[in-house]
Protein backbone atom coordinates (compact mmCIF):
# COMPACT_ATOMS: atom_id res chain seq x y z
CA UNK A 1 0.00 0.00 0.00
CA UNK A 2 1.43 3.22 -1.32
CA UNK A 3 2.62 5.16 2.35
CA UNK A 4 0.68 8.73 2.98
CA UNK A 5 2.91 11.54 2.00
CA UNK A 6 3.36 13.37 5.82
CA UNK A 7 4.00 17.44 5.30
CA UNK A 8 8.08 18.02 5.57
CA UNK A 9 7.36 20.66 7.63
CA UNK A 10 5.64 18.19 9.94
CA UNK A 11 8.03 15.43 10.46
CA UNK A 12 10.66 18.54 10.70
CA UNK A 13 8.57 19.56 13.95
CA UNK A 14 7.94 15.98 15.28
CA UNK A 15 12.13 15.40 14.83
CA UNK A 16 12.83 18.29 17.08
CA UNK A 17 10.20 17.95 19.51
CA UNK A 18 10.40 17.81 23.12
CA UNK A 19 6.92 17.60 24.42
CA UNK A 20 4.17 15.93 22.62
CA UNK A 21 0.63 15.39 24.08
CA UNK A 22 -1.78 12.99 21.89
CA UNK A 23 -5.37 12.99 22.31
CA UNK A 24 -7.04 10.29 20.73
CA UNK A 25 -11.20 9.27 20.66
CA UNK A 26 -13.19 6.37 19.11
CA UNK A 27 -11.77 6.34 15.83
CA UNK A 28 -8.60 5.33 16.93
CA UNK A 29 -10.40 1.59 17.90
CA UNK A 30 -12.63 1.58 14.96
CA UNK A 31 -10.06 -0.16 12.45
CA UNK A 32 -9.46 -2.85 15.30
CA UNK A 33 -13.70 -3.47 14.92
CA UNK A 34 -14.22 -1.41 18.17
CA UNK A 35 -17.29 0.80 16.82
CA UNK A 36 -17.29 4.52 17.57
CA UNK A 37 -19.55 6.28 19.90
CA UNK A 38 -21.07 7.74 16.98
CA UNK A 39 -22.14 4.78 14.58
CA UNK A 40 -25.58 2.82 14.81
CA UNK A 41 -25.00 0.26 17.66
CA UNK A 42 -25.83 -3.29 16.25
CA UNK A 43 -28.10 -6.11 17.56
CA UNK A 44 -29.79 -6.12 20.56
CA UNK A 45 -28.31 -2.50 21.26
CA UNK A 46 -29.77 -0.79 17.93
CA UNK A 47 -32.90 0.04 19.48
CA UNK A 48 -30.56 2.41 22.20
CA UNK A 49 -28.76 5.75 21.94
CA UNK A 50 -25.13 5.14 23.95
CA UNK A 51 -25.87 8.84 25.23
CA UNK A 52 -28.68 7.74 26.74
CA UNK A 53 -27.10 4.36 28.30
CA UNK A 54 -24.17 6.21 29.45
CA UNK A 55 -25.71 7.96 32.30
CA UNK A 56 -26.28 6.98 36.12
CA UNK A 57 -30.13 8.01 35.16
CA UNK A 58 -30.17 4.63 32.90
CA UNK A 59 -28.86 2.64 35.54
CA UNK A 60 -30.58 3.85 38.33
CA UNK A 61 -33.87 3.31 35.65
CA UNK A 62 -32.14 -0.22 34.80
CA UNK A 63 -29.18 -1.61 35.78
CA UNK A 64 -28.89 -4.96 34.33
CA UNK A 65 -29.85 -3.32 31.32
CA UNK A 66 -26.60 -1.28 31.44
CA UNK A 67 -24.28 -3.51 33.04
CA UNK A 68 -25.07 -6.53 29.72
CA UNK A 69 -24.63 -3.71 27.83
CA UNK A 70 -21.34 -2.98 29.19
CA UNK A 71 -20.66 -6.70 28.97
CA UNK A 72 -21.66 -7.07 25.66
CA UNK A 73 -19.33 -3.91 24.81
CA UNK A 74 -16.33 -5.97 26.88
CA UNK A 75 -16.98 -8.98 24.73
CA UNK A 76 -16.35 -7.49 21.22
CA UNK A 77 -13.46 -5.19 22.99
CA UNK A 78 -12.01 -9.01 24.11
CA UNK A 79 -11.79 -10.19 20.39
CA UNK A 80 -10.52 -6.75 19.03
CA UNK A 81 -6.77 -6.40 18.81
CA UNK A 82 -4.50 -3.03 19.11
CA UNK A 83 -3.70 -2.03 15.21
CA UNK A 84 -0.09 -0.15 13.28
CA UNK A 85 -1.91 2.73 14.42
CA UNK A 86 -1.91 1.70 18.03
CA UNK A 87 1.59 0.64 17.60
CA UNK A 88 2.77 3.83 15.74
CA UNK A 89 1.70 5.67 19.05
CA UNK A 90 4.07 3.24 21.19
CA UNK A 91 7.06 4.24 18.91
CA UNK A 92 6.22 7.64 19.53
CA UNK A 93 6.33 7.56 23.16
CA UNK A 94 9.84 5.64 22.58
CA UNK A 95 11.07 8.91 20.40
CA UNK A 96 9.99 12.26 22.41
CA UNK A 97 11.55 12.96 25.85
CA UNK A 98 8.26 14.03 27.03
CA UNK A 99 5.39 12.26 25.62
CA UNK A 100 1.45 12.00 27.21
CA UNK A 101 -1.23 10.07 25.62
CA UNK A 102 -4.55 11.20 26.62
CA UNK A 103 -7.46 8.77 25.78
CA UNK A 104 -11.36 8.97 25.69
CA UNK A 105 -11.29 5.49 24.53
CA UNK A 106 -12.15 2.88 27.55
CA UNK A 107 -11.27 0.07 25.93
CA UNK A 108 -7.78 -0.28 27.16
CA UNK A 109 -6.30 -1.00 23.72
CA UNK A 110 -3.78 1.52 23.73
CA UNK A 111 -2.11 -0.44 27.18
CA UNK A 112 -2.54 -3.33 25.31
CA UNK A 113 -0.53 -2.12 22.09
CA UNK A 114 1.96 -0.89 24.62
CA UNK A 115 1.80 2.34 25.54
CA UNK A 116 2.50 3.55 29.07
CA UNK A 117 2.24 7.45 29.60
CA UNK A 118 -1.01 6.76 29.25
CA UNK A 119 -4.13 9.01 30.62
CA UNK A 120 -7.65 7.17 30.61
CA UNK A 121 -9.86 10.33 30.91
CA UNK A 122 -12.96 8.40 30.73
CA UNK A 123 -12.26 5.49 33.06
CA UNK A 124 -11.64 1.85 31.92
CA UNK A 125 -14.26 -0.62 30.59
CA UNK A 126 -12.87 -3.72 32.34
CA UNK A 127 -12.38 -2.16 35.70
CA UNK A 128 -16.02 -2.28 37.92
CA UNK A 129 -16.59 0.36 40.98
CA UNK A 130 -19.48 0.49 43.75
CA UNK A 131 -22.18 2.72 42.63
CA UNK A 132 -23.00 3.37 46.52
CA UNK A 133 -19.78 3.62 47.56
CA UNK A 134 -18.05 5.41 44.16
CA UNK A 135 -14.88 2.83 44.89
CA UNK A 136 -13.08 0.29 43.10
CA UNK A 137 -14.07 -3.47 43.25
CA UNK A 138 -11.55 -5.89 41.83
CA UNK A 139 -13.03 -9.73 43.21
CA UNK A 140 -16.92 -10.23 43.31
CA UNK A 141 -18.73 -13.60 44.10
CA UNK A 142 -20.43 -14.52 40.65
CA UNK A 143 -23.73 -15.81 42.00
CA UNK A 144 -25.15 -15.32 38.60
CA UNK A 145 -27.29 -11.72 40.09
CA UNK A 146 -26.98 -8.59 37.33
CA UNK A 147 -25.34 -6.55 38.06
CA UNK A 148 -22.93 -8.26 40.87
CA UNK A 149 -22.77 -6.28 43.97
CA UNK A 150 -20.24 -5.09 46.25
CA UNK A 151 -18.45 -7.64 48.45
CA UNK A 152 -17.84 -4.74 50.93
CA UNK A 153 -21.72 -2.97 51.49
CA UNK A 154 -23.78 -4.78 48.79
CA UNK A 155 -24.52 -2.19 46.63
CA UNK A 156 -24.72 -2.85 43.15
CA UNK A 157 -21.47 -2.72 41.04
CA UNK A 158 -21.25 -0.17 37.93
CA UNK A 159 -18.15 0.08 35.14
CA UNK A 160 -15.31 2.36 36.15
CA UNK A 161 -16.13 5.10 33.02
CA UNK A 162 -17.40 8.57 33.60
CA UNK A 163 -21.01 8.15 32.15
CA UNK A 164 -22.38 11.79 30.99
CA UNK A 165 -23.21 14.26 33.44
CA UNK A 166 -20.23 12.69 35.62
CA UNK A 167 -17.08 14.32 36.90
CA UNK A 168 -13.78 13.02 35.10
CA UNK A 169 -11.76 11.61 36.98
CA UNK A 170 -9.57 14.97 38.47
CA UNK A 171 -6.18 13.66 38.57
CA UNK A 172 -6.32 12.56 34.81
CA UNK A 173 -8.22 15.35 33.93
CA UNK A 174 -5.41 17.73 35.51
CA UNK A 175 -2.94 15.77 34.42
CA UNK A 176 -4.38 16.47 31.01
CA UNK A 177 -5.01 19.70 30.77
CA UNK A 178 -0.88 20.55 31.86
CA UNK A 179 0.02 18.48 29.28
CA UNK A 180 -2.19 20.63 26.66
CA UNK A 181 -0.92 23.64 28.49
CA UNK A 182 2.78 23.32 28.06
CA UNK A 183 3.13 20.59 24.84
CA UNK A 184 4.79 21.91 21.89
CA UNK A 185 2.92 19.65 19.26
CA UNK A 186 -1.01 18.78 20.32
CA UNK A 187 -2.44 15.80 18.19
CA UNK A 188 -5.75 15.49 18.27
CA UNK A 189 -6.83 11.85 16.66
CA UNK A 190 -10.07 9.88 15.58
CA UNK A 191 -12.18 12.34 17.67
CA UNK A 192 -15.44 14.01 16.98
CA UNK A 193 -14.33 17.09 19.25
CA UNK A 194 -17.71 17.39 20.71
CA UNK A 195 -17.74 15.77 24.15
CA UNK A 196 -16.49 17.91 26.75
CA UNK A 197 -13.86 18.49 28.78
CA UNK A 198 -12.01 16.53 27.10
CA UNK A 199 -13.01 18.17 23.33
CA UNK A 200 -11.37 21.40 25.16
CA UNK A 201 -7.63 20.32 25.44
CA UNK A 202 -6.48 21.26 21.79
CA UNK A 203 -7.91 23.67 22.07
CA UNK A 204 -6.25 25.15 24.98
CA UNK A 205 -3.34 23.83 23.04
CA UNK A 206 -4.00 26.11 20.65
CA UNK A 207 -4.47 29.44 22.69
CA UNK A 208 -0.97 29.16 23.62
CA UNK A 209 0.53 28.48 20.65
CA UNK A 210 1.39 25.17 20.23
CA UNK A 211 1.53 22.92 16.61
CA UNK A 212 -1.92 21.24 16.43
CA UNK A 213 -2.56 18.49 14.24
CA UNK A 214 -5.55 16.54 13.30
CA UNK A 215 -6.11 13.27 11.97
CA UNK A 216 -9.66 12.12 11.15
CA UNK A 217 -11.28 10.91 7.87
CA UNK A 218 -14.14 13.75 8.44
CA UNK A 219 -13.81 17.44 9.53
CA UNK A 220 -14.79 18.51 13.07
CA UNK A 221 -15.12 21.59 15.03
CA UNK A 222 -11.25 21.82 15.39
CA UNK A 223 -10.62 21.51 11.83
CA UNK A 224 -10.95 24.63 10.72
CA UNK A 225 -8.05 25.83 13.84
CA UNK A 226 -5.55 23.48 13.27
CA UNK A 227 -1.74 24.27 11.68
CA UNK A 228 -1.65 20.28 9.93
CA UNK A 229 -4.88 18.89 8.50
CA UNK A 230 -4.29 15.06 7.93
CA UNK A 231 -7.10 13.51 6.57
CA UNK A 232 -7.52 9.69 6.34
CA UNK A 233 -7.40 7.02 8.88
CA UNK A 234 -5.36 6.70 11.95
CA UNK A 235 -4.19 2.54 10.99
CA UNK A 236 -2.70 4.53 7.90
CA UNK A 237 -1.57 7.82 9.10
CA UNK A 238 0.27 7.05 12.24
CA UNK A 239 2.36 5.08 10.76
CA UNK A 240 3.36 6.85 7.98
CA UNK A 241 4.01 9.57 9.99
CA UNK A 242 6.25 7.59 12.28
CA UNK A 243 8.51 6.03 9.63
CA UNK A 244 9.13 9.56 7.74
CA UNK A 245 9.99 11.14 11.00
CA UNK A 246 12.49 7.95 12.33
CA UNK A 247 12.64 5.26 10.93
CA UNK A 248 13.58 6.89 7.35
CA UNK A 249 15.92 9.36 9.40
C1 LIG B 1 -19.15 16.49 32.63
C2 LIG B 1 -17.30 6.71 28.66
C3 LIG B 1 -19.88 17.86 34.42
C4 LIG B 1 -18.57 5.97 28.79
C5 LIG B 1 -17.87 8.83 27.57
C6 LIG B 1 -19.49 21.75 28.39
C7 LIG B 1 -18.56 21.58 29.40
C8 LIG B 1 -18.58 20.44 30.20
C9 LIG B 1 -19.55 19.44 29.98
C10 LIG B 1 -20.46 19.61 28.98
C11 LIG B 1 -20.45 20.74 28.18
N1 LIG B 1 -21.46 20.64 27.30
C12 LIG B 1 -22.11 19.47 27.49
C13 LIG B 1 -21.53 18.82 28.51
C14 LIG B 1 -21.96 17.54 29.01
C15 LIG B 1 -21.23 16.37 28.32
C16 LIG B 1 -20.94 16.61 26.87
O1 LIG B 1 -19.83 17.00 26.52
N2 LIG B 1 -21.92 16.35 26.03
C17 LIG B 1 -21.72 16.48 24.60
C18 LIG B 1 -22.43 15.33 23.89
C19 LIG B 1 -22.26 17.83 24.20
N3 LIG B 1 -20.03 16.07 29.02
C20 LIG B 1 -20.12 15.29 30.11
O2 LIG B 1 -21.18 14.88 30.56
C21 LIG B 1 -18.82 14.95 30.83
N4 LIG B 1 -19.01 15.25 32.21
O3 LIG B 1 -18.95 17.44 31.95
O4 LIG B 1 -19.60 16.56 33.92
C22 LIG B 1 -19.61 17.80 35.84
C23 LIG B 1 -18.52 18.50 36.35
C24 LIG B 1 -18.30 18.45 37.71
C25 LIG B 1 -19.12 17.69 38.55
C26 LIG B 1 -20.19 16.96 38.01
C27 LIG B 1 -20.43 17.01 36.64
C28 LIG B 1 -18.52 13.47 30.73
C29 LIG B 1 -18.22 13.08 29.32
C30 LIG B 1 -17.71 11.63 29.28
C31 LIG B 1 -18.83 10.72 28.85
N5 LIG B 1 -18.30 9.34 28.68
N6 LIG B 1 -17.36 7.58 27.49
C32 LIG B 1 -18.69 4.87 27.75
O5 LIG B 1 -17.81 4.74 26.89
O6 LIG B 1 -19.69 4.15 27.83
S1 LIG B 1 -17.87 9.79 26.20
C33 LIG B 1 -17.76 8.76 24.86
O7 LIG B 1 -18.20 9.53 23.80
C34 LIG B 1 -16.37 8.37 24.52
O8 LIG B 1 -15.54 8.14 25.64
C35 LIG B 1 -15.89 9.53 23.73
O9 LIG B 1 -15.25 10.46 24.53
C36 LIG B 1 -17.17 10.16 23.26
C37 LIG B 1 -17.28 9.96 21.78
O10 LIG B 1 -16.39 10.80 21.29
P1 LIG B 1 -15.29 10.28 20.26
O11 LIG B 1 -14.27 9.49 20.99
O12 LIG B 1 -14.89 11.48 19.55
O13 LIG B 1 -16.02 9.26 19.31
P2 LIG B 1 -17.11 9.61 18.22
O14 LIG B 1 -17.79 8.34 17.88
O15 LIG B 1 -17.89 10.79 18.67
O16 LIG B 1 -16.24 10.10 16.95
C38 LIG B 1 -15.37 9.20 16.31
C39 LIG B 1 -14.47 10.06 15.45
O17 LIG B 1 -13.50 9.21 14.86
C40 LIG B 1 -15.21 10.75 14.33
O18 LIG B 1 -14.77 12.08 14.21
C41 LIG B 1 -14.80 9.94 13.09
O19 LIG B 1 -14.74 10.74 11.92
C42 LIG B 1 -13.43 9.49 13.48
N7 LIG B 1 -12.96 8.25 12.85
C43 LIG B 1 -13.70 7.20 12.43
N8 LIG B 1 -12.87 6.24 11.92
C44 LIG B 1 -11.59 6.71 12.07
C45 LIG B 1 -11.65 7.98 12.65
N9 LIG B 1 -10.56 8.71 12.93
C46 LIG B 1 -9.36 8.17 12.59
N10 LIG B 1 -9.23 6.95 12.04
C47 LIG B 1 -10.31 6.20 11.75
N11 LIG B 1 -10.16 4.98 11.18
Amino acid sequence: MREVPIPSELVNRLRHARQVAVLTGAGVSAESGVPTFREAQTGLWAQYDPQELATPEAFRRNPKLVWEWYAWRQERIRQAEPHAGHRALVTMEQQIPEFSLITQNVDGLHRRAGSHQLVELHGNIFRAKCFSEDRPVENWSDDGEIPPRCPRCGGLLRPDVVWFGEALPAAALHTAQHAARTTEIFFSIGTSTLVYPAADLPFVALGLGATVVEINPQPTPLSPHVTFSLTGAAGEILPALVNQTWEAA
